[in-house]
């Protein structure tokens, strides 16, 4: 029986950098899929910490959070940086690349109201999305290609995690013009563990 059990909808979302930890370091997970307007998810979501997914069971007990589950997952893996403030940037990373997902995914993205979403995505592509691109570039630039301290960290893995999502909402590869963002994707897409996921993951849109 797997000891680590993921509950989150069909999306890669924010169940994709989770995905990706546990992969990365090789422990067996079950991936269990909700249909967001199941009868499933309607009966589940009260009995979840905050009413929300992603969840992860570790050993029968339920934990919730998207960045502190990461986090957990990334001491466990040693992608937390050599010293404490090494951690303190990476979380920050981190906590950059969650709000980047969520103006750009949760806020414009899935904007069921046309109009609406007509005019958040004039404020998303032309300040939220290159705004964050030119800062993400520049710092895989500055830490020798990769987000902080010259080595791995679970926030290249966060990175890389959304990026096919970000793409989507931006209709265009967010890498296209960011050689130092297109080489982390590549370097973290070739990692063996990373890439034998990649290749046995339902193939989603975001
Ligand atoms: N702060 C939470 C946010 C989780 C969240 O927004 N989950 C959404 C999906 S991405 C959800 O469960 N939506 C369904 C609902 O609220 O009923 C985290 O980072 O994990």
């Amino acid at each position: 029986m797997a000891v680590y059990k993921l509950r989150y909808f069909n999306v890669m979302g924010l169940g994709e950098p989770i995905r990706y930890l546990l992969s990365y370091g090789g422990v067996e997970f079950e991936d269990i899929r909700l249909e967001h307007s199941s009868k499933e998810w309607a009966n589940m979501k009260p009995t979840t910490p905050f009413g929300q997914l992603p969840t992860l069971e570790i050993h029968g007990k339920v934990y919730s959070q998207t960045l502190p589950i990461c986090r957990y997952l990334a001491k466990q893996f040693n992608l937390l940086g050599k010293t404490d403030l090494d951690t303190l940037q990476i979380d920050g990373i981190a906590n950059a690349l969650h709000d980047f997902r969520r103006l750009t995914i949760s806020n414009y993205y899935r904007e069921t109201d046309p109009i609406l979403k007509a005019k958040k995505k004039v404020e998303v592509m032309t300040n939220v999305i290159p705004l964050y691109l030119d800062k993400l570039e520049d710092l895989a630039k500055k830490n020798g290609g990769y987000l902080h301290g010259g080595q791995l960290s679970y926030a290249d893995l966060f990175f890389v995690a959304i990026s096919d999502s970000l793409s989507t909402a931006y209709e265009s590869d967010i890498t296209k013009d960011k050689p130092h963002l297109k080489s982390l994707k590549e370097k973290v897409m070739g990692i063996p563990s990373i890439k034998v996921w990649i290749e046995k993951r339902p193939k989603l849109e975001f």
